[in-house]
């Protein structure tokens, strides 16, 4: 892995101030300061410049120590006076120096004298002012430092979508209860476009009484702390931690406040940038003609979008992309929804470790309207899922070609297998072939180096049996970290042996991410979009999934079980490198 300089900036940051608690002189504190300044600012990498054998020495700020500790970074990925330094300090004063208004000095003094170590620590030694016995720290210094706390837990703590969603809807719902005069309330920001997790929720509001809306925002039951409590925004932050900000708009010009807080930013710069070559200029009000002055208003976004040439950008693409190119083609080209789901293909049952049966699952399945679904529960060798053993799942094979007679809904037989450290499959190659659908997933050994895991996962996707990689990356967004591995190459494989790649819709995991997909549907690989379901109402969370896909800029035919049951059946029947001309087909059938 590629050593940033910001890396090794850091390192020096963290060494200058271990020093200064130390009592080290000013000089070495100073010289360890600069040289963190100096790589900061650097424009060549410190690894290209080490790896060519340059003198570091040569930039100014870089001495004979700091050169040899660059070299020794680099080289063995340590800096064995920088972990010496660390030993010899107290535990937990690195973690202090995170919270502004900490200094080396005073995240010593509270290590060692009251034992603190970690942010919570540091906040029950406020909360029982047994920070203010701290030689310097007084009333107001402590207040000080309880504020920043409170900041940077809002502040790092980004929420799952699958989280924040129901939330927000919550708060809408009690704000419509407790007042009459809305007219109408709108979700905005990252929540808006279904980014993977929500800094803080947006709402906008058109209001008879704004006051009055503000101010009772500001009472709800769940609000923990009033941050602001104005004329045209409130925010506060509610029990569960999340901040929430309203804003009061006027429904003349709802729509240019809903675009432009929607965001993202990085959206709202290339419409400004566009808008500006057409001597156009866009804010919050609306659009204004830069030669005469004259202001536009808009009450919906569509009408701002078309005043600017474009056609409505969906707010799942306003990523800063491509999007505005996209919304210069006059043929409109619909993105993928919920609707357009035809199947379900990773679905449990509690035959492992779903918590509904399995005429339950297909039954919920059939109401929503699907054509087919296939039932994948767990195979064995996943000691944690109850999986089915070979003997378990032949028997099951049985019963639901038997349930098959009961629905019009066609049943796939299927498994989730899981592929084991070594890139083999979890049942017998017999077995597999009596399947309909196999997902294949990685469950253990999630650690294995990235060319090891890359190889891994490519074994599967060469097995004639897999028709899908389920959650290729295994990740638990804020909990899990994805496994390593050669994305592109990866993408490339599943190309080449014609093996579809899971959109996985459980809002924890949303695997693979919407970059991965958008690479992904570039690519020309088959998508599907699961719910990976484990009871009746995983089927719900389809819509997460399809954000994901959104996001990727997916019509209905990059994603595979948008197919009619015929042509689904044609895909699955044809022999694996083949699928792909079935898929490829599909996907030029309609608009691309
Ligand atoms: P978040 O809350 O971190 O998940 O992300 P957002 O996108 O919801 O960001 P937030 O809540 O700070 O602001 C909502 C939108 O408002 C943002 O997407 C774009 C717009 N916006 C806010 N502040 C600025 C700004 O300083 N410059 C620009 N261009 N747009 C801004
Ligand atoms: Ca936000
Ligand atoms: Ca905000
Ligand atoms: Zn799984």
């Amino acid at each position: 892995m590629a050593i940033s300089n910001l890396q090794i900036a850091n390192i020096f940051t963290d060494m200058a101030a271990l020093l200064e608690i130390k009592g080290e002189s000013v000089f070495k504190v100073r010289a360890y300061q600069r040289a963190a300044n100096t790589i900061e600012n650097l424009e060549d990498s410190l690894e290209g410049l080490v790896r060519a054998k340059s003198d570091l020495k040569q930039i100014s700020g870089i001495g004979k120590a700091i050169n040899d500790k660059i070299y020794e970074y680099i080289e063995t990925a340590h800096i064995s006076a920088y972990e010496r330094l660390l030993e010899e300090l107290p535990e937990g004063v690195l973690t202090l120096m995170t919270v502004p208004y900490i200094g080396p000095k005073t995240a010593y003094l509270v290590a060692t004298q009251l034992g603190v170590k970690s942010l919570e620590e540091l906040e029950a030694a406020i909360l029982d002012n047994r920070l203010l016995t701290i030689d310097g720290i007084g009333d107001r210094t402590c207040q000080i430092i309880h504020r920043s706390l409170l900041e940077m837990r809002v502040k790092d703590q980004r929420t799952p979508i699958g989280e924040a969603l129901p939330i927000a809807h919550s708060i809408i719902d009690q704000l419509e209860t407790v007042c009459d005069d809305i007219v109408s309330l709108h979700i905005a920001g990252s929540l808006r476009r279904w980014e993977e997790t929500i800094g803080d929720i947006d709402i906008i509001a058109v209001c008879r009484d704004p006051k009055n809306l503000l101010k009772v925002f500001t009472e709800l039951e769940c609000v923990s702390e009033i941050l602001v409590l104005g004329d045209k925004k409130s925010s506060v932050i509610i029990d569960s931690g999340i901040q929430v900000d309203l804003r009061i708009a006027d429904t003349a010009a709802l729509g240019a406040m809903v675009q432009y807080f929607t965001g993202s930013q990085q959206h709202n710069i290339r419409l400004r940038d566009y808008a500006k070559a057409k001597g156009l200029s866009v804010n919050e009000y609306g659009i204004t003609e830069v030669s005469t002055g004259i202001q536009e208003t808009f009450a919906d976004e569509t009408a701002l979008y078309n005043r600017l040439g474009l056609r409505y950008i969906p707010p799942e693409l306003r990523l800063g992309l491509d999007e505005v190119e996209w919304a210069q083609d006059p043929i409109g080209c619909e993105l993928i929804t919920e609707a357009d789901l035809l199947g379900d293909l990773h679905v449990h049952t509690d035959w492992s470790d779903g918590n509904d049966s399995t005429e339950v699952m297909i039954e919920t399945a059939s109401d929503l309207g699907y054509e087919y679904i296939a039932i994948t529960d767990h195979s064995a060798g996943l000691g944690v899922a109850s999986g089915l053993s070979v003997d378990r799942l032949r028997d099951r094979l049985l019963d639901i070609r038997k349930l098959q007679d009961k629905f019009s809904i066609k049943i796939f037989i299927g498994s989730e297998v899981d592929i084991r450290a070594d890139g083999t499959l979890d049942y017998p190659d017999d077995l597999l072939d009596e399947l309909d659908i196999v997902v294949a997933s990685v469950h253990s050994a999630m650690g294995q180096h990235s060319d090891v895991m890359t190889q891994r996962l490519i074994s599967a996707m060469n097995h004639q049996a897999v028709t899908i990689v389920g959650h290729l990356t295994t990740r638990i967004i804020g909990q899990r970290p994805p496994v390593q591995c050669d994305m592109e190459r990866i993408l490339e494989e599943a190309k080449r042996t014609g093996t579809a790649l899971e959109i996985n819709s459980s809002p924890e995991r949303l695997d693979l991410k919407d970059i991965h997909a958008r690479l992904a549907r570039q690519m020309g690989v088959p998508l599907v979009v699961n719910t990976d379901s484990h009871d009746r109402l995983g089927f719900l969370q389809r819509k997460y999934g399809i954000a994901v896909a959104r996001r990727a800029g997916c019509l209905t035919n990059h994603v595979v079980n948008t197919m009619s049951l015929d042509r689904f059946t044609s895909y699955i029947s044809c022999p694996k490198p083949d699928r792909d001309a079935i898929f490829v087909s599909y996907a030029m059938s309609r608009n691309n």
